[in-house]
C-alpha cells in the first residue's frame, strides 16, 4: 500500500482469508475517473485475499446519491456477504455537495442496521480534485482497497460473531 498517512488498514498482516466470502461492489459513475480507480483498488484487494472473480458482482449507479438505494437492490437480488459502495463527491459552489453526502452517509449507515450486515462506506467527500487523485491510487492511497479490506474485517467479523450464538 502506498498511503503516507496512517489508517485502519495500513500495513495490515491480519487481514482474514476471503476465498469463501461474496461481495457486492456498487459503483457511482459521476466523477467517474476516480471512482473508476477505486473500483480497480477495490478489485484488486478483493483478489489479492482470495476472493474468487465469481464472488463479485459489481453495478453501476448514475451518481452518489443513488448509492443506497443501489445498495440495498443488490442485497435483494443476490444476497452476498457485503456491499461495498464506492463514489466521490466533490465541492461545488452551492450546498449541493452537503445535501448529497449526509444523504449518502445516512442510507450506507441505514443499511448496516436494516440488514445487520456490512455495506461499506467508500465515498469520497473532497474539497476538490487533487484530494481526490490523491485518494484514489495517489499520495494518500486508494480508498477503494480500504473499503474492500474493511468489507473482509467485518464479515469475518460477523461470522466469527455467529458462531458463538
Ligand atoms: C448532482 C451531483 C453533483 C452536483 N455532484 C455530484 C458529485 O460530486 N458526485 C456524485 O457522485 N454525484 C453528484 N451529483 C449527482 C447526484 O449524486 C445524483 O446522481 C443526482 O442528484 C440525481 O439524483
Amino acid at each position: 500500500m502506498s498511503s503516507l498517512k496512517e489508517s485502519p488498514d495500513s500495513g495490515r498482516n491480519d487481514i482474514p482469508s476471503a476465498k469463501e466470502m461474496r461481495f457486492g461492489i456498487i459503483v457511482s459513475q459521476w466523477n467517474q475517473t476516480i471512482t473508476k480507480a477505486l473500483l480497480k483498488g477495490a478489485l484488486a484487494a478483493l483478489k489479492k485475499q482470495g476472493v474468487p472473480d465469481k464472488n463479485i458482482i459489481v453495478k453501476q449507479v448514475p451518481g452518489s446519491f443513488e448509492l443506497p438505494l443501489g445498495a440495498q437492490l443488490l442485497e435483494e437480488s443476490h444476497h452476498p456477504d457485503a456491499v461495498i459502495c464506492l463514489g466521490c463527491v466533490i465541492q461545488g459552489e452551492t450546498p449541493h455537495f452537503d445535501y448529497i453526502c449526509n444523504a449518502v452517509s445516512e442510507g450506507i449507515m441505514n443499511l448496516n442496521l436494516k440488514y445487520s450486515k456490512p455495506f461499506i462506506f467508500g465515498v469520497l467527500t473532497c474539497n476538490n480534485r487533487q484530494q481526490a487523485v490523491d485518494r484514489s491510487g495517489g499520495i494518500m492511497g486508494n480508498k477503494g482497497e480500504e473499503a474492500a479490506l474493511t468489507a473482509i474485517s467485518m464479515v469475518a467479523l460477523k461470522q466469527e460473531l455467529a458462531a458463538k450464538k
